[in-house]
């Protein structure tokens, strides 16, 4: 058996301390094409990170933080045009065009394969290529998904350590039955010629984020960040999941799960899906402001979710960090996400430094400190024009670290799911919060959920498009297969077990233009209605669109916002969504044949009721 000690450093392509017959050839075909200086073995020990992040440091990469504000942590800097994923440049290449849908990128496998093959041939020269055995999900799940990330950036080492379960534990049980594994394979595409200097951030202006669903292999290219490169998130856990979840009957969401319980003693579990920075790792760590209700968290932007034996849909979080965006993550907005990062072991990426080697971001404190460096290395005072932190910017932080952490966050078995909520950034029409009819008109609110744009992905921010359960960029194969494998989940779910589905809007506007609901912890008093309703103690308002709540039935006690306001947040506009209907038409006639019958159904009713 080979020893730690024997794999810290190895030539490239020989003697792969595994015995997985398909990862050992593997390896070393890319390292043969990719031609790294050394191959490294990924232990995911704490001296290993230590190493690595010493050498990030030496290297400019990171900047190690005040020890005793931020023990263990530390600041990247990305390249400039490196800071979201690059939705432009994913791509799903399945066999048929047909079954990457509308809403992907598609290019034929094999002339794909060629253009990457092309890519990598030597883009690893003069770097280390690290193999790092992953798993999303637990590592004694009934049937572990592992993956094996192939990477040349330290950087990418450093945060998968965060965000996943990784290392020699790992790749023990994955040679246990030779199981199957994703190759993920990842290059920042910066070869470095004899003598020629490293930059702080390699990277490529050419990107390519690419999935193979049939062959469940991943390839990315030219990239440092996050979902662009940490390829167990969005890669493996979205994309190639919801193939795998489409063949083996689950679902893989972009989904928050919490834990909510009463002041009676009973527990209920929430997932929660809005788009990227639309409010899921704030509403995983709320802090509720309503007596008697307490929060843990259990997830804060991936659910695996499938049918249990009594026909409950149950969850599990397939990830062990948060990846969470920093800029209005804050002491009063978000104090349990403050906290777990206060603990440190932290990778920040694209924020601001403090002048005594902290760091700091809009949002995060109530006072602005007169003295800053940027995301970008500049000087930064109050009076700047431009922010001190990339609103993209992220914390990068152990799951562990968050006190209000569920212990049913390590079981394998997860937790049976009472209530899915489907929300979006929108400025008008959509109420704070909508009950469904039926298991079918919640998928229906799902499938047309709208949101505007945010600085998570590359392009414009602020413009209105539909964002089917918050997966947009990340269903990985037919969106209208998609939509038919979500109402098909109906007939194995037992009737007395069925989760309810509410839509909900925190970013409503008033007339004035502020918010028309202070959001946050207040969003504890929605949760409060939605878990009444499943009671059966809320009252609610039939309308065109579904149940809103009832006059009075909202629980506003102790905030600041009169009937009236509550009203103006909660109320249906048959004009404006009299107004939304073309656009959901439009939206609909992209999925051609392959939109459910039942959602064209759920449409034509909601039509009917509106009076059109
Ligand atoms: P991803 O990690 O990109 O998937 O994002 P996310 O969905 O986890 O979003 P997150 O919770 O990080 O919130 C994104 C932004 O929305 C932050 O700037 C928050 O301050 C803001 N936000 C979150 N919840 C609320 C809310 O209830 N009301 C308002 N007004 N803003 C919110
Ligand atoms: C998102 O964009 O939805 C994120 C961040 O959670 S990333 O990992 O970059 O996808
Ligand atoms: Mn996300």
């Amino acid at each position: 058996m080979t020893t730690i000690a024997d794999r810290q450093v190895q030539d490239s392509g020989h003697s792969a301390p595994t015995t997985h017959a398909k990862l050992a050839q593997w390896v070393e075909e890319v390292a043969a094409l990719t031609k790294p200086d050394r191959v490294y073995w990924v232990d995911g020990s704490q001296e290993e990170n230590d190493r690595l992040t010493a050498q990030l440091v030496e290297a400019g990469t990171l900047i190690k933080l005040n020890e005793e504000k931020f023990p263990g942590s530390f600041a990247a800097f990305s390249d400039p045009s490196d800071v979201a994923r690059v939705e432009e440049q994913t791509y799903i290449c399945s066999v048929n065009e047909r079954d990457a849908g509308f809403t992907n990128n598609w290019m034929e496998p094999n002339e794909m394969k060629a253009k990457l093959n092309g890519l990598f041939d030597g883009a690893m020269r003069g770097r280390t290529m690290y193999v790092i055995p992953f798993i999303m999900g637990h590592l004694d799940a009934e049937d572990p998904k592992f993956g094996v990330e192939i990477t040349d950036s330290e950087y990418v080492v450093a945060s998968m350590r965060i965000m996943a379960r990784i290392g020699t534990d790992v790749l023990r049980k994955l040679e246990e039955k030779q199981s199957f594994f994703v190759p993920a394979l990842h290059s920042v595409g910066a070869p470095l010629e004899a003598g020629q200097a490293d930059v702080p951030w390699p990277c490529n202006p050419e990107k390519w984020i690419v999935h193979f669903p049939e062959e469940r292999s991943i390839v990315s290219y030219g990239s440092g960040y996050g979902g662009n490169a940490l390829l167990g998130k969005k890669c493996f856990a979205l994309r190639i999941a919801s193939v795998v979840a489409r063949d083996e009957g689950w679902l893989a969401e972009h989904m928050l799960i919490l834990k909510l319980t009463s002041p009676e003693g009973k527990d209920y579990h929430v997932a929660a899906a809005f788009p990227s920075a639309c409010g899921k790792t704030n509403l995983a760590l709320l802090d509720p402001t309503i007596e008697g209700w307490k929060v843990e968290t259990l997830g804060d932007d991936i659910a695996w979710m499938r049918v249990g034996a009594n026909g409950e849909l149950r969850a599990v979080n397939p990830e062990a960090g948060l990846f969470g965006v920093a800029p209005g993550t804050g002491w009063s907005t978000n104090p349990n996400a403050m906290r777990a990062i206060e603990k440190g072991n932290s990778v920040f990426t694209n924020v601001a430094l403090t002048d005594d080697g902290g760091v700091w971001w809009e949002g995060m404190t109530d006072e602005t400190p007169a003295h800053l460096t940027d995301w970008l290395g500049n000087d930064w005072t109050p009076e700047s024009d431009r922010p001190a932190a990339h609103p993209n910017s992220r914390f990068c932080t152990p799951i562990a670290q968050i006190d209000m952490l569920s212990d049913e966050y390590n079981d394998p078995q997860g937790v049976k799911i009472d209530a899915i909520l489907f929300g979006g950034r929108r400025k008008t029409t959509v109420p704070l919060v909508t009950q469904a009819r039926s298991w079918t008109s919640g998928v229906f609110m799902g499938s047309t959920l709208s949101s505007e744009t945010t600085a998570a992905a590359a392009g414009q921010v602020g413009l209105v498009r539909r964002d089917p359960m918050a997966m947009l960029p990340f269903i990985g194969y037919d969106a209208g297969d998609y939509l038919n494998h979500w109402d098909s989940i109906r007939s194995h779910l037992a009737e007395d077990q069925l989760p309810q589905i509410f839509l909900v809007n925190w970013f409503r506007r008033t007339s004035e233009g502020g918010f028309a609901w202070p959001g946050f912890g207040e969003n504890s008093r929605v949760l409060k209605w939605a878990i009444e309703r499943l009671e059966g103690k809320a009252d609610a308002v039939d309308t065109p669109i579904g149940f809103v709540p009832a006059a009075g039935s909202l629980d506003i006690k102790g905030l600041d916002l009169s009937e009236d306001e509550v009203a103006e947040a909660t109320h249906v506009d048959v004009d404006e969504w009299c107004a939304e209907l073309p656009g959901i038409e439009e939206w609909f006639a992209r999925f051609g044949d392959s939109l459910p019958a039942s959602l064209r159904t759920e449409l034509d009713e909601l039509t009917a009721r509106l009076g059109r």
